[in-house]
């Protein structure tokens, strides 16, 4: 079995724990794909010592240079997706057009990002003196620490990496230990692409070690993790203490919302997609759907019927609908929440079980399930399960649809299915989420605007599109005064004095 390192210092390395975890394909568990080192504390110092001489080099290289390295890791990243893809099924089980999806939305962030290494605009303004220049633009911040969940082990790596290194700094990444694979991958891309080997470090490993310390590091200024609400406060507790700039994205609970006057085809297409795809394991993921009740008995029933036929199985079979759950605990949790629906009185319609049978014992898989008749405000209705579980609410009308919607703790994405022109802007209006969909479902963010959510999903920060640059810099102001003289600033004036 392979034995895969770190990459500390330009070198790939062993961990100086010596200890290593198995990584497993969740569709069959006696696959195995590697050893990945299990580091410690240690590791991370000696990657964050590195990636502070890294950003020395990194920062004073002029940007559109920067962005010609990300745009050439796109460009590898192209020629290696199908194989990127195989190799991200294996390791996080998803079906391939899913991880091909991943890979590309990786692509598509390299070449943004690549393109902004000849932008990252600053302005310049008019000053109020003569013979006065007034700018503002962009410096790099310095040791990025990266902590990057499983779910799209391509994808959103890159939506921090990227933007990062587009603005100069270098990069502690840590993904997560599910996916240790697609990372490894990633980084030789870069160093392929002509990455200067200090500039990006990998270190392998568990959040409590390797995590905590590269948060809790003083030479680490900006930090960036998506992942659980729960972790997502303790990386804010340490970084609020120690002032550093921090980026979070965090949990969901997404409703999409079906009007009576909807086209049912298509948000029925819509629900199977949102709810189901990625067996529920995005934070956009649809996991409760509010039904208008004049359609609330037709709708059911015919989801119901679509979803007792998706094909459960291995994401690298042809035909396969919905893979595993990335792993055990993911399973578990699920189940405990089955049991929390059935226990507040819900309707169990299909699913609320380990799915059984030819190729499915020996994997992570979990059958795609409803509850009816979910009432808002229950904990099934309220908490993140992270996994294939629907709830579905009925309302009678679009104001309750969107009181319901919006009173949960998250807010990243909703969707609204209606021809009613009034009710699709009002919803855009009155649905608090970072993120709302038009007749189309809660998944789904394309890599070019910004993506992020409001109230416990986040803080306020936005991944993609244009709005990254400004997490990942800091803006500067620079004044040139070429009068020759003391010009004081709010003291003197120069209305109607010729010079
Ligand atoms: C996530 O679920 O963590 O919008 C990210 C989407 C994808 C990204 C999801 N482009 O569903």
């Amino acid at each position: 079995m392979k034995t895969f390192k770190n990459f500390i210092a330009g070198k790939w390395t062993e961990p100086e724990t010596d200890k290593y975890f198995d990584n497993v394909n969740p569709a069959d568990t006696s696959d195995i794909i590697g050893r990945f080192p299990k580091s410690g504390r240690g590791d991370a110092e000696r990657a964050i010592e590195s990636a502070q001489r890294g950003f020395e080099i990194w920062r004073r290289t002029p940007a559109p240079a920067r962005g010609d390295v990300i745009r050439k890791a796109g460009d590898i990243m192209v020629r290696r997706k199908d194989e990127i893809a195989d190799l991200m099924t294996r390791e996080m089980g998803k079906p391939l057009n899913e991880t091909r999806g991943d890979v590309q939305e990786g692509i598509d962030t390299a070449y943004y990002a690549g393109a902004e290494g000849r932008r990252l605009f600053g302005h310049t303004v008019p000053s109020e003196l003569r013979k006065k220049w007034a700018m503002s633009y962009r410096r790099p911040i310095g040791v990025a620490g990266l902590v990057t969940p499983f779910n799209f082990p391509m994808a959103i790596p890159t939506w921090k990496m990227f933007p990062a290194l587009a603005c100069g700094n270098s990069v502690v990444f840590k993904p997560a230990e599910d996916v240790p694979h697609t990372a490894t991958v990633l980084v030789e891309i870069m160093l392929e692409a002509g990455l200067p080997p200090e500039v990006i470090q990998l270190v392998h490993g568990f959040g409590e070690e390797v995590g905590a310390a590269i948060v809790e590091h003083p030479k680490v200024p900006l930090v960036s993790f998506t992942g659980s609400t729960e972790t997502g406060s303790i990386v804010g507790a340490i970084c609020g203490r120690m002032h550093k700039r921090l980026s979070l994205e965090m949990g969901g609970k997404n409703a999409q919302i079906v009007m009576d006057d909807a086209d049912l085809d298509l948000a029925l297409e819509g629900v199977l997609w949102g709810a189901f795809g990625t067996t529920g394991q995005r934070c956009t993921a649809t996991s409760r759907l509010i039904l208008q009740s004049g359609i609330h008995d037709e709708f059911l029933s015919r989801l119901v019927e679509r979803v007792r036929a998706l094909q459960l199985g291995d994401g690298r079979k042809d035909g396969t609908d919905v893979g595993p759950m990335i792993n055990a605990a993911a399973v578990e949790k699920t189940e405990r929440y089955i049991d929390v629906g059935q226990q507040e009185g819900a309707d169990l319609l299909c699913g609320g079980r380990r799915a059984k049978g030819k190729g499915l014992d020996g994997g992570y898989f979990f059958e795609p399930s409803i509850f009816a008749r979910v009432k808002a405000g229950s904990r099934l209705e309220q908490e993140e399960i992270f996994g294939p579980v629907l709830s579905v609410v009925r309302v009678k009308d679009a104001d309750e649809a969107f009181a319901v919607n919006n009173d949960v703790k998250y807010g990243l994405s909703s969707s609204v299915y209606t021809q009613n022109v009034n009710t699709a802007f009002r919803a855009l209006e009155e649905l608090d989420n970072g993120i709302t969909y038009v007749n189309a479902p809660t998944i789904g963010a394309e890599a070019h605007l910004p993506f992020g959510g409001v109230k416990q999903t986040g803080n306020g920060h936005r991944e993609g599109g244009w709005e990254v640059y400004e997490f990942y810099s800091e803006t500067k102001v620079g004044y040139v005064d070429f009068s020759g003289q003391l010009q004081k600033a709010q003291i003197d004036t120069y209305l109607g004095t010729p010079d």
